[in-house]
């Protein structure tokens, strides 16, 4: 006995892509769940959209037993980028499997702690460019935060320097990434002949992926050319690595599309959450003044230390009261193994598109109360996390394609507030600033930028 979806009335040719903005689908999900709440459906381009926007419901389809990510859309297109990568592969396919029991051990908390000193390498360039440019200098958030995040994936991931803090402009690879991600997304929304027919299109596209392929490539002999047996970084796991099941190494290929993966993956959303959580901290100066004293007493004035980190627990939980806020992947995907019925009640088939609405799920007040839609880093204080509902807070997705990486962004974001907010007072560069979503795979801070100052008596 299921419940039907309800459904936006679609017109009659168009079904409804009238209720969405195509360049904006993160804002136009939101603003469907305020009108249908818990469920609904869309038919936009001959696809079955179920938009799952509370708890109850999008918590049913972390049942792997159920429901799994389903590889399709941007990410089939994607795939030319980053092939049978992490992010892109089947579950099923033995190359994820490969990586997958290869890496786990490497992006564990051991082996993220060692990537300390190389983390605070890049940290440190971007405090010395802050200096050098002055309190006037007005700072882009997501130019010098994906600066930094593309810089510790570089450093830590593969040994390299890709130097963005030395650059007026950025590496090309982050200009190649974007220009795919948003290709592959109108790829991905186009029929198969008129993709065939945008051939000005496809060769950029090419262009860009062979681009960025060169780089890896560069690293990975130059690696094979001059070993380095103590680096902590991933590349010797990468290509020496054994699986334990099979005893393989990873094949070169996939090697390559898995740093592509750690490239893209790795630094859109680290850099989209540092600029959401610049913009909470400024607009709730308490939650600001707060973090700043928990450096003081902690750190105090000397240098950040591997040590201190699981002390920074309300910069912690500012954080991922940001996540929970709005975190840089609005959506999450899924479909269902075989039919089945929503939060028991509403009915699905396999070729559904189910798309989980992160936000307003992590906004549900049944499990965040009548203050949901404040941002409070202290609900979570004092047990107020552990005591959640399970799987109430996922903002790194769930089950065995949950983000690899959590573990590594977490120890970067909260260095780089640690240290921000040690050495510099930091303020909106336009007090007035409201905010708005710039989306591309992910979705970050439109235009936010800030303006920092030393602080009396810490230069
Ligand atoms: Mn990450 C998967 C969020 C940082 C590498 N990541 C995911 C997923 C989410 C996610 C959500 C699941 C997507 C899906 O179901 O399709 N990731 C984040 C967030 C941050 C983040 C919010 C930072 C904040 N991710 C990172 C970093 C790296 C990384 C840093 C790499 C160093 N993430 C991955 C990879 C996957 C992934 C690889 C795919 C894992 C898999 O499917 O096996």
């Amino acid at each position: 006995d299921s419940v039907p979806i309800p459904q936006p009335p679609p017109s009659l040719f168009l079904g409804n892509i009238g209720d969405i903005d195509p360049t904006n689908m993160p804002e136009s999900f939101w603003r469907l769940a305020e009108t249908y709440g818990d469920i609904f459906r869309l038919q936009i381009a001959g696809r079955n959209l179920i938009i799952c926007s509370s708890y109850e419901t999008v918590k049913d389809t972390f049942d792997w037993s159920r429901f799994e990510k389903p590889i399709m859309g941007t990410l089939v297109e994607l795939r030319a980028m980053v092939g049978d990568g992490l992010f892109t592969a089947r579950t099923d396919e033995k190359n994820w499997a490969i990586a997958h029991r290869v890496l786990m051990p490497v992006f564990g908390p051991i082996g993220i702690r060692k990537m300390f000193d190389n983390m605070m390498d890049i940290i440190s360039q971007m405090v010395l460019r802050w200096d050098r440019l002055g309190p006037e200098n007005e700072i882009m958030c997501s130019d010098d935060f994906t600066r930094l995040a593309f810089d510790v994936i570089g450093f830590c991931a593969f040994g390299h320097r890709f130097n963005n803090f030395y650059k007026d402009g950025t590496h090309p690879f982050i200009k190649q990434m974007t220009e795919v991600l948003i290709e592959s997304g109108k790829r991905s929304n186009r029929t198969a002949l008129e993709n065939r027919m945008r051939i000005f299109s496809a060769q950029r596209n090419m262009e860009n992926i062979k681009a960025m392929h060169d780089v890896c490539d560069q690293i990975i002999e130059d690696r094979i050319k001059h070993p380095q047996p103590d680096s902590t970084d991933l590349l010797n796991p990468l290509l020496y690595g054994k699986d334990p099941e099979t005893g393989e190494t990873m094949s070169r290929e996939n090697v390559r599309y898995n740093m592509c993966t750690f490239l893209v993956a790795g630094h859109e959303t680290t850099s989209g959450t540092l600029g959401f959580l610049f913009y909470h901290l400024l607009k709730n100066p308490r939650t600001y003044l707060r973090a700043m004293q928990e450096v003081d007493e902690v750190v105090g004035e000397g240098p950040l230390t591997v040590n201190h980190l699981p002390k920074l627990v309300y910069i912690k939980f500012a954080i991922y009261e940001a996540l929970r806020f709005m975190g840089p992947i609005a959506v999450n995907t899924k479909h269902a193994l075989k039919p089945t019925l929503i939060a028991g009640k509403y009915y699905v088939e396999p070729t559904d598109h189910i798309l989980l609405n992160l936000k307003p799920f992590m906004h549900d007040p049944k499990v965040w109360g009548p203050d949901a839609d404040e941002y409070k880093p202290e609900r979570h204080l004092n047990g107020g996390f552990e005591s959640l509902p399970p799987n109430a807070f996922k903002p790194f997705g769930d089950g065995p394609r949950a983000c690899i990486g959590r573990t590594f962004a977490e120890q970067e974001m909260i260095m780089a507030v640690a240290v921000i907010l040690q050495n510099f007072q930091v303020e909106m560069a336009d007090p007035s600033y409201n905010l708005w979503i710039q989306p591309t795979l992910t979705i970050k801070p439109g235009a936010f930028s800030i303006k920092v100052r030393r602080r009396p008596g810490r230069d």
